[in-house]
C-alpha cells in the first residue's frame, strides 16, 4: 500500500471499513473491504451492503459497482496544466498547479475585484468540504460569486419549505415513518431508479405516482394495486389544487384532527381554500390530462388515510414555477393535517450523496452556514466572529448557478472559476451556452478525480481524493449526519478537496489554521459555526457519530450550547436502526419553525411554463434519470458494466408520435428545441402520453439532454426548467451523423 495519511491507514481493519455509498442521498451503508492483495498496487474493495435503516441491506447497481472506479485507470493522479488556450493538458507538479492558480487569481482581485474570481461547489461534497469551499470563497477569495449544483436539484423545494415551515430539511422524519403509511403520493419521483432500496418502505398498494411516464415506479404502483396519474409536464400545481378541491368538496378535510389542526398550527387556509374552489376536476382534467375519476379516486385514497405522506421529487420541481408547485403540494399537506402529525408528512426527496448538507454550510450564494442568511446582520456578525473576520468584510449574495454560468468571461461577469465537484459542461441547462462560458473564462480551475467534461475544458486540473480514500460527514435525506470513512490509502499524487484549499488559501495569504487540511477541525469548526442557527449541528458530537449513526439535525450542544425551541426540541426515539435517536428525527411534532409556531398556507396560481409547444416545436420534452447512470454520467459512464447496461442517450417516444415523425423502435431521431438539437435513440413506450418525450441528461455532447433544456428560472428559487422544453421530433438522416454545431 502507498504512503497514506495516517487516518485513512488506521481507518481500515481487517473487518472491513463501514462507510456509504458515494452517489445518492439514501447513503446506503456499506462495508468495504480488501480483496487479496494483488502482487502489484493496492488491493481492490469490494463492496457489501450494511444493515442501515435506508437501506436494510440492499443496495442498487451503482451502489454495488462503486469501488470499481477506485483504481480505474482513468484515475487522474497528477494536476494537469494548459499553458495557453488551446494547447493540450500537460502534466505538472502541485506547487507549480497551485502557485499558478492562486496567482491568477490574486492578479484578478487586484486588477478587476474580487467578484471576478468564481467557485462552483457541489451536493456531493462532504460537509466540512462544503463548509470549507464557502469559507474559502468568503474569506480567501472574499468574493460574492459562489454558487452550486443544489441549486440545480432541491432548490425549489428548499424555497418552499422554508416559506411554509420556517425551515427546510428533506424529510423532516426518518424513512422508516413511510413502512407504515396508508397513503404515499410520490409527485414527479421515480425511486425504483434513483433510489432503489427505498422502495421497500412503500407498499405499492398504498402508492399514488404523480409521472408523465410509467416509470418503473409508476409501474410497480399500479401492479401492486395503487394509482398513476399522468399529468402532462408542468401541470402540477394545478392538479394539487384538483386534488384538494375534491377533498373540500367530498368533505374530507371536515374531520375533527383536520379542522382543528387548520385552526390551531396553520395561517392562511381561507385564501387557499379560494384558490382550489376554482380547480374543478372537469377543468383540472382539461388542463392536466387527469381524468376527473382518476382525480377522485386518488384524493379518496389519500384522505381516507389514517397517516399520510406526500414527497415531490424533481419532476414536479425543476419548473419555472418550481416553488408555487411545491407549495401547491404543502398546501394540500397542511388541509389534510399532514406535516407534524407524527405519522404523517410532506417531504423533498433529496437528491445528491450530501444534498441535505451541502445546502447548510454556505455554498449557495445567499447562505451563511448553519442554514443562515448571508444578508441577516446577526448572522453575518456571528459567522465572522468564528472566522475572525469583520462582518463588513464578509461580500454580500452573489449570483445563483444558471445566472453565474450565464455571466462567465462576459465583461461584467467573473473571470475566474474554481469547481469542485460538478460536470456543469453537461449536467447544466441550455448547456452549448454554458460551454461557451467556460471557454470564455481567463481561467478555469478544475478539482475532479477524473476527466470529467468541464475538466476536458479547464486550464489546471487538480486531482483529488476519492470518498474511500478520505473521511469526513454527509447528511442524508432525513437529515441524518453519518460518517464517511476512509477504508484505504489514495493513489500517490492526489490530494483531498481539503488539501487542495488549504494550498490556495494559504498562498492568497491567509493563515494555515483557518483552512484545516484534515477534517476534524474542520468539523469542529462547522459545529461552532452552525451553533444556533437553523440547521444547529453544536450537538453532533464525533464520538456520538460514531456510536451509532443516528444523529439528526437540529441537535443542541447538551454543555450548553443552543438549544432550537422551533422544532420542538430535541426527540429520543428508535428509528429502526437499533441505536437511540439524538437530536430532531421528527420536526414540527410541537410547532412549526415560524415564530408564532405556525405553518403557512400559501396561495398560489397555476401558470403557463416559460415555454409551450407550439407547431414548429409541438411536444413537450422532460428530462430525468435513469437507473445505471448517475447525474452527468462522469462517474458511471466508466464503469464498463454500467456502460454496458446503458451504453447511450435515447429517447422515450410514443409509437403514433414516432410513427408521425417517421421513426421506428432504434432508429437515430433528432430532437430539436429552440436552443439546439440533439441525437438519440428512439425508443417507444407505449405508455407514454402521446404529447411527451423524455431524454436521460447523463450523456455529453451530441446526445447532451440538456442542449434542449430551457433556463428560464423559477423568481424565487433561480431553479431552471429542466422538466420541460417545446420540441420537434425528426429521423436523423444520414445514419446519424451530427452537425459541427451538434457535435460539441
Ligand atoms: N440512478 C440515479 N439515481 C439518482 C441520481 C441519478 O443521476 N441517477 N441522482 C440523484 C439526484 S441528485 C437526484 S436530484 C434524484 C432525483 O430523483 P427523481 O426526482 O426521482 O429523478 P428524475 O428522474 O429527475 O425525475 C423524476 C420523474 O419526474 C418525472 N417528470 C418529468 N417532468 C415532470 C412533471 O412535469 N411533473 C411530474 N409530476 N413529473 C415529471 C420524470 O418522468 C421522472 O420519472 O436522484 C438521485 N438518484
Ligand atoms: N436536463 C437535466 N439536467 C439536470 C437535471 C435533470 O433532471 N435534468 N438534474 C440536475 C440535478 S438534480 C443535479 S444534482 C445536477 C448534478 O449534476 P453535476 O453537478 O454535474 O453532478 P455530477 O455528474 O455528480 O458531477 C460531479 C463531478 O464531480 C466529481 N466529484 C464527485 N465527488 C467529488 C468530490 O468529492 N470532490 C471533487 N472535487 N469532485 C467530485 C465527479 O467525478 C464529477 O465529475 O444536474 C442537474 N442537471
Ligand atoms: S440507492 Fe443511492 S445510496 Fe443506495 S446504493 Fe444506490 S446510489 Fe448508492
Ligand atoms: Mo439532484
Amino acid at each position: 500500500m502507498p504512503e497514506a495519511t495516517g487516518a485513512a491507514v488506521r481507518a481500515a481493519t481487517a473487518t472491513g471499513t463501514a462507510t456509504h455509498c458515494p452517489y445518492c442521498a439514501l447513503q446506503c451503508a456499506m462495508t468495504l473491504t480488501p480483496e487479496a492483495a494483488a502482487e502489484s498496487g493496492p488491493a481492490r474493495l469490494s463492496v457489501t451492503p450494511r444493515e442501515f435503516p435506508t437501506n436494510r441491506g440492499g443496495l442498487c447497481q451503482k451502489g454495488w459497482t462503486s469501488a470499481q472506479l477506485l483504481d480505474s485507470p482513468e484515475r487522474l493522479t497528477t494536476p494537469l496544466v494548459r499553458d495557453t488556450k488551446g494547447a493540450p493538458l500537460r502534466e505538472a507538479s502541485w506547487d507549480e498547479a497551485l502557485d499558478l492558480v492562486a496567482g491568477r487569481f490574486r492578479v484578478l482581485r487586484e486588477e478587476r475585484g474580487a467578484d471576478s474570481v468564481a467557485v462552483f461547489g457541489s451536493g456531493g461534497l462532504t460537509n466540512e468540504k462544503a463548509y470549507a469551499l464557502g469559507k474559502f470563497a468568503r474569506v480567501a477569495l472574499g468574493t460574492s460569486q459562489i454558487d452550486y449544483n443544489g441549486r440545480f436539484c432541491m432548490s425549489s423545494a428548499a424555497a418552499a419549505g422554508n416559506k411554509a415551515f420556517g425551515l427546510d430539511r428533506g424529510l423532516p422524519f426518518p424513512v422508516t415513518d413511510l413502512d407504515d403509511s396508508e397513503a404515499v403520493v410520490l409527485v414527479g419521483a421515480n425511486p425504483a431508479e434513483t433510489m432503489p432500496p427505498l422502495m421497500g418502505h412503500f407498499d405499492p398498494a398504498r402508492l399514488i405516482v404523480v409521472d408523465p411516464r410509467r416509470t418503473a415506479t409508476a409501474q410497480a404502483a399500479l401492479d401492486g394495486g395503487g394509482l398513476h396519474l399522468q399529468p402532462a409536464p408542468g401541470t402540477d400545481l394545478a392538479l394539487a389544487l384538483g386534488l384538494l378541491h375534491v377533498a373540500l368538496v367530498e368533505g374530507h378535510l371536515d374531520t375533527l384532527h383536520r379542522v382543528a389542526y387548520r385552526a390551531e398550527r396553520t395561517v392562511g387556509w381561507e385564501d387557499v381554500r379560494q384558490c382550489a374552489a376554482r380547480w374543478w376536476p372537469e377543468r383540472t382534467e382539461r388542463l392536466t390530462g387527469v381524468a376527473a375519476a382518476d382525480l377522485r379516486r386518488a384524493a379518496a385514497a389519500l384522505a381516507r388515510a389514517r397517516r399520510a405522506h406526500i414527497l415531490t421529487g424533481r419532476g414536479a420541481e425543476q419548473h419555472s414555477k418550481g416553488v408555487d408547485t411545491v407549495s401547491a403540494w404543502i398546501d394540500l399537506a397542511l388541509a389534510l393535517g399532514l406535516p407534524g402529525t407524527p405519522g404523517s408528512g410532506y417531504g423533498c426527496l433529496t437528491g445528491q450523496g450530501n444534498g441535505q448538507g451541502g445546502r447548510e454550510h454556505g455554498q449557495k450564494a445567499d447562505q451563511l452556514p448553519g442554514y443562515r442568511h448571508i444578508e441577516d446582520p446577526a448572522a453575518r456578525e456571528h459567522i465572522a466572529g468564528i472566522w475572525g473576520v469583520a462582518p463588513e468584510s464578509l461580500p454580500a449574495a452573489g449570483r445563483s448557478a444558471w445566472e453565474l454560468l450565464d455571466a462567465l468571461g462576459t465583461p461584467e461577469g467573473p473571470a475566474a472559476l474554481l469547481v469542485m465537484g460538478s460536470n456543469p459542461a453537461v449536467s447544466a441547462p441550455r448547456v452549448r451556452r454554458a460551454v461557451e462560458r467556460l471557454r470564455a473564462l481567463d481561467l478555469l480551475v478544475v478539482a475532479d478525480f477524473l476527466r470529467s467534461e468541464t475538466a476536458e475544458l479547464a486550464d489546471v486540473v487538480l486531482p483529488v481524493t476519492m470518498w474511500a480514500e478520505e473521511s469526513g460527514t454527509m447528511t442524508n435525506l432525513e437529515g441524518r449526519v453519518l460518517r464517511r470513512r476512509a477504508a484505504q490509502a489514495p493513489p500517490p499524487g492526489v490530494r483531498t478537496d481539503l488539501e487542495v484549499l488549504h494550498g490556495l488559501a494559504v498562498r492568497l495569504g491567509r493563515s494555515a489554521h483557518e483552512f484545516p487540511a484534515d477534517p476534524a477541525p474542520v468539523f469542529d469548526e462547522l459545529r461552532r459555526a452552525s451553533a444556533g442557527g437553523t440547521a444547529d449541528y453544536a450537538g453532533a458530537a464525533p464520538e456520538l457519530l460514531d456510536a451509532g449513526e443516528a444523529v439528526y439535525w437540529p441537535v443542541r450542544d447538551t454543555t450548553g450550547g443552543s438549544v432550537r425551541e422551533a422544532t420542538g426540541g430535541p426527540e429520543r426515539d428508535a428509528t429502526g436502526g437499533g441505536a437511540e435517536a439524538l437530536g430532531s428525527p421528527r420536526l414540527f411534532l410541537d410547532r412549526f419553525a415560524h415564530p408564532d409556531g405556525r405553518a403557512r398556507f400559501l396561495p398560489v396560481e397555476h401558470r403557463e411554463a416559460a415555454e409551450l409547444p407550439d407547431a414548429e416545436h409541438p411536444l413537450y420534452a422532460t428530462t430525468g434519470r435513469q437507473l445505471q447512470h448517475y447525474q452527468s454520467g462522469a462517474q458511471t459512464r466508466r464503469v464498463p458494466e454500467l456502460l454496458a447496461a446503458a451504453p447511450g442517450p435515447y429517447v422515450e417516444v410514443h409509437p403514433d408520435t414516432a410513427r408521425r415523425a417517421g421513426l421506428a423502435d432504434g432508429d437515430t431521431a433528432r430532437i430539436v428545441s429552440r436552443r439546439g438539437a440533439v441525437l438519440a435513440r428512439t425508443r417507444c413506450v407505449p405508455s407514454l402520453r402521446p404529447d411527451t418525450v423524455f431524454l436521460p441528461f447523463h450523456f455529453p455532447g451530441g446526445g447532451a439532454a440538456n442542449a434542449l433544456t430551457n433556463p428560464a428560472l423559477d423568481p424565487v428559487s433561480r431553479m431552471p426548467e429542466f422538466k420541460l422544453s417545446a420540441v420537434r421530433l425528426e429521423r436523423a438522416d444520414g445514419g446519424g451523423v451530427m452537425s459541427p454545431e451538434e457535435a460539441v
